[in-house]
């Protein structure tokens, strides 16, 4: 069953930000930013988030932390501790999970839970929500926002539009209204060059692609041209799902200075795959692909994978086919700043839980 659905989004506010000011009190109030070494403005690497006060000084995450200096020299910078975060995020997805008939961890901070039969209507649904922040609040000492939708494509939305610690309804009759408005950018699976195409087509915002003819978006996208217009109209029949299957394992980094040395390249390599091949170990996940992705000094991108004929979760297979991919791209007079290794085409084993987002290194 698909039609008349309520569902929750919850996103805790600032999280990896919070997390540290709440253990810290010296931190709250102030613009606390989380990320990559600064090094007075010549750190390289990017921020990983911001808190709130942080915010008003422009600092976002994903930015470069050298900009985010420039905007906020006075800022408290911190590195991340992840498995502090990972921690205090399983005990609040324990708080969450009791609230749903099903209930779906999508990262490290956020979550849906489908409370169709749970409660009558949206306002019914408003009360548990408040219920909901309150008991993460007094638990954990950690503000939530939650959006609340007919569909996972709404209620991820919603509980964006008001942040921190909002509450946004979205009933059925108001989808179109909330969803006119806002920019492409903001659908699932609308990146950066999605958008700069519909941007040449005129397209900004998603009421201009709910009106944008079909036929032309599938001229030019494909499948994903229908899939895309279908949720501009606030579609969305995706289940809630219980066990959320990850699609890739991996991790990358920026060096810290940008380097052609092969020798150091390949150890970067090395040390990627030792730091997350545990993941698959303890997780009984094996893969068939692996993939690897350069950055050049310019910031020129470029991605490679190889599938394999078989599936394993063998260490050295990771490293000698990441090199194998990452060779041409070296020795050619051009100096990389970032590498990065995955491996997808997973096969989970029987024993795998909810699993852990994709983790990123600042
Ligand atoms: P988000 O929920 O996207 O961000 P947030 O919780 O910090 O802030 P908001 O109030 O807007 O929800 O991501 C959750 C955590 O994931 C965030 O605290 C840090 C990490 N993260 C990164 O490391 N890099 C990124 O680019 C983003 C977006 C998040
Ligand atoms: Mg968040």
């Amino acid at each position: 069953m698909t039609d008349n659905r309520i569902i929750l989004h919850i996103d805790l506010d600032a999280f990896y930000a919070a997390v540290e000011q709440r253990s810290n009190p010296e931190l709250k109030g102030n613009p606390v930013i989380i990320g990559a070494d600064p090094k007075s403005g010549k750190g390289r690497g990017v921020v990983s988030t911001a808190s709130y006060e942080a915010r008003e000084f422009g600092v976002r995450s994903a930015m470069p932390i050298s900009r985010a200096w420039k905007l906020c020299p006075q800022g408290i910078y911190l590195r991340p501790s992840f498995e502090l975060y990972e921690t205090v995020s399983a005990k609040i997805m324990e708080i969450l999970r009791e609230y749903g008939d099903k209930f779906e961890q999508v990262g490290i901070d956020e979550a849906f839970l489908d409370v169709s039969n749970k409660v009558n209507d949206f306002d019914d649904a408003a009360k548990l929500s408040n219920r909901i922040k309150k008991e993460v609040f007094n638990k954990e000492k950690l503000t939530c926002s939650v959006g609340i939708g007919p569909n996972k494509l709404i209620a991820k939305l919603a509980s964006d539009y008001q942040k921190p610690y909002g509450l946004t309804v979205v009933k059925p009759e108001d989808v179109i209204n909330f969803l006119s408005p806002l920019p492409v950018r903001k659908l699932i699976g609308v990146g950066p060059k999605t958008e700069i195409k519909l941007k040449e087509m005129g397209v900004k915002t998603i009421g201009d692609l709910a009106r944008y003819n079909k036929g032309m978006l599938i001229k030019t996208f494909g499948k994903w041209g229908s899939e895309m217009r279908e949720l501009s109209n606030g579609i969305d029949n995706s289940e809630v799902m219980e066990e959320h299957e990850i699609k890739s394992v991996g991790r990358e980094l920026t060096f810290e200075e940008d380097t052609n040395d092969s020798e150091l390249i390949f150890k970067a390599i090395d040390k990627l795959v030792d730091d997350f091949h545990y993941e698959l170990i303890s997780g009984h996940i094996q893969f068939k692909t692996v993939n690897i992705k350069i950055r050049y000094e310019n910031f020129e991108t470029h991605t490679r994978a190889k599938t394999l004929e078989f599936y394993t979760d063998d260490k050295q297979i990771i490293k000698d086919t990441a090199k194998q991919l990452t060779q041409p791209f070296l020795n050619i007079g051009r100096k990389i700043r970032l590498i990065g290794v995955r491996v997808s085409g997973l096969n989970l084993g029987e024993k795998q839980k909810i699993l852990k987002e994709f983790r990123r290194i600042p």
